[in-house]
């Protein structure tokens, strides 16, 4: 194998002509955005973004100072320190082509659990406009059902105990702003960029919900000088394994230890509602709209929907990827009569074209076969993801007298994942905040199949509601006594 060339500031200029670099210099940029959780969806998609503007328009303006707050992120701490903050975008197209971009635009780093005081003395710095966040949709401690925080949660409950060194956002973003307030500076954006519908909003609700509860004092202030505009933020993003690590390696001579693999499609649609000069981001692909509840809509019900359809129905048959479960015909089937017969009547402040459109791109999306999006992603947090991208749906049809067939089968299939065995008695990990509780009422499900359904923090009162729970139990009997594919054909057969 030729030499390779580890990833750093320095090295930079040795890579192979057909990796792109940046083209400016990095120690110009002036850092106005800190962005909470450098995931691979962060770095695929705002930071590329922004990489993207200070690369062709010279915006030396919109640096990024990465922070991460959980211990178990310690090792993008390293990696990212010692790689002088690049990671390689790798992108993957259906066509098997492929492209590798150096993405310049994290020019600083903070971890919340080596130096918390630093964290929050970065984030009360008047530089920064922007705090983003990318923090999961189980991040913000909000019940969808009842809109309640969860102020008993161990991790807030410990912020409250110890506000110099918090854990939750909540307890930073609260330090940081009683700094600002008794300095007297202004405030800043808070741009939540998570795959939960009304980011921004929830992001305020779960804020609010945490000042009144610790410093209500600062409430005011809060309320005058931040503002949380809502996104949707659209970009697939597998979680890089070593393979990709020694295919860029092999392809491009570049030694990265955190790279990111993605498509070659990428959607941000931001509401325009800062608290400074709204960024130049539309300069490079970003949407401005005053309304962003059509986008969000068709993004969690469609496409957010159809992957977790996939990762729950693709593992109990046995299947490890997205790419396989698309390719499935009774699977796709299956999906395409939910899509169409239960969500689209749902998307009613969307024009049908954009609706067709938007269904055809995702299948062909899905059918990536070189995106290796593992369905283990896509099921993790499915406690937190069910309600955002499901529900709703259910709850629309039933509250017009239309379809649940289809979305009554996958709540069912969702209650025999929580087994943790697929269809070859193969087990597999449930990874939820919720585990213990799905896990021991899937078990009772199997006497009365209805208790999976009464966990009302996620269902609130669907078991109550005849229509949905006849379709229910009608697929819980055929999914105990059959494996699921060909549950699957029974059901797209009647
Ligand atoms: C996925 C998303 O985690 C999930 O359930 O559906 O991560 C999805 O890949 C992204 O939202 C795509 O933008």
């Amino acid at each position: 194998m030729a030499k390779s060339y580890y990833l750093n500031a320095e090295n930079l200029s040795s890579l192979p002509k057909d990796v792109s670099i940046p083209s400016y210099d990095r120690n110009l940029i002036n850092t106005s955005i800190l962005h909470i959780g450098v995931s691979n969806f962060h770095r695929s998609h705002q930071a590329y973004y922004i990489h993207e503007l200070i690369d062709k328009y010279k915006e030396l303006d919109y640096g990024i100072c990465g922070v991460d707050l959980l211990d178990s992120d310690r090792k993008i701490y390293n990696i990212l320190k010692d790689q002088d903050g690049l990671y390689t975008l790798y992108t993957k197209e259906t066509n098997g082509s492929h492209k590798a971009k150096v993405i310049g635009s994290i020019v600083e780093y903070f971890f919340g659990p080596e130096n918390p005081l630093a964290v929050i003395e970065k984030m009360a710095n008047p530089d920064i406009k922007i705090i983003s966040l990318t923090i999961a949709e189980d991040g913000y401690h909000l019940n969808e059902i009842t809109g309640e925080f969860d102020i008993n949660h161990p991790e807030v409950t410990e912020d409250i105990k110890n506000p110099f060194s918090p854990k939750t956002v909540f307890g930073y973003l609260t330090q940081s702003f009683k700094l600002r307030k008794l300095r007297n500076l202004p405030g800043c954006t808070i741009l939540s960029c998570d795959n939960i519908k009304s980011n921004g909003d929830t992001m305020k609700q779960s804020l609010f919900n945490y000042v009144s509860k610790t410093e209500p004092d600062l409430l005011d202030w809060i309320s005058k000088n931040t503002s949380f505009p809502n996104t949707m933020v659209d970009r697939i993003t597998p979680i890089t394994n070593s393979k990709d690590i020694q295919t860029l390696k092999e392809d491009f001579f570049i030694d990265d230890q955190l790279p990111v693999v993605c498509e070659s499609f990428s959607q941000w649609v931001i509401e325009d509602k800062f608290i400074h000069d709204k960024p130049a981001w539309d300069k490079v692909g970003v949407q401005y709209t005053d309304n962003i509840g059509p986008f969000e809509n068709l993004k969690l019900r469609l496409l957010n929907a159809s992957h977790s359809i996939l990762g729950i129905l693709g593992t109990l048959h046995g299947y490890k990827t997205v790419y396989e479960a698309a390719n499935d015909e009774d699977f796709m089937f299956f999906l395409k009569t939910f899509l169409d017969n239960e969500v689209t009547p749902t998307l009613t402040d969307s024009d049908k074209e954009s609706i067709e459109n938007y269904k055809n791109n995702l299948v062909s999306r899905f059918q990536n076969p070189h995106i290796n999006d593992q369905l283990f992603r896509i099921c993790q947090q499915s406690s937190a993801k069910i309600p955002l991208f499901i529900l709703p749906t259910v709850k629309h049809q039933l509250q017009n007298e239309k379809n649940v067939k289809e979305a009554a089968f996958i709540i069912a299939a969702w209650a025999k994942y929580n087994d943790g065995l697929d269809d070859n008695d193969m087990p597999y990990d449930i990874i939820d905040t919720m585990s213990g509780r799905l896990i021991r009422t899937a078990a009772l499900s199997i006497q009365n199949p209805l208790k999976f359904i009464e966990i009302k923090s996620i269902f609130d009162d669907l078991s109550e509601n005849e229509t949905f729970t006849s379709y229910y139990l009608e697929a819980f009997t055929q999914l105990r006594e059959h494996k699921v594919k060909e549950c699957i054909q029974n059901w797209n057969a009647n």
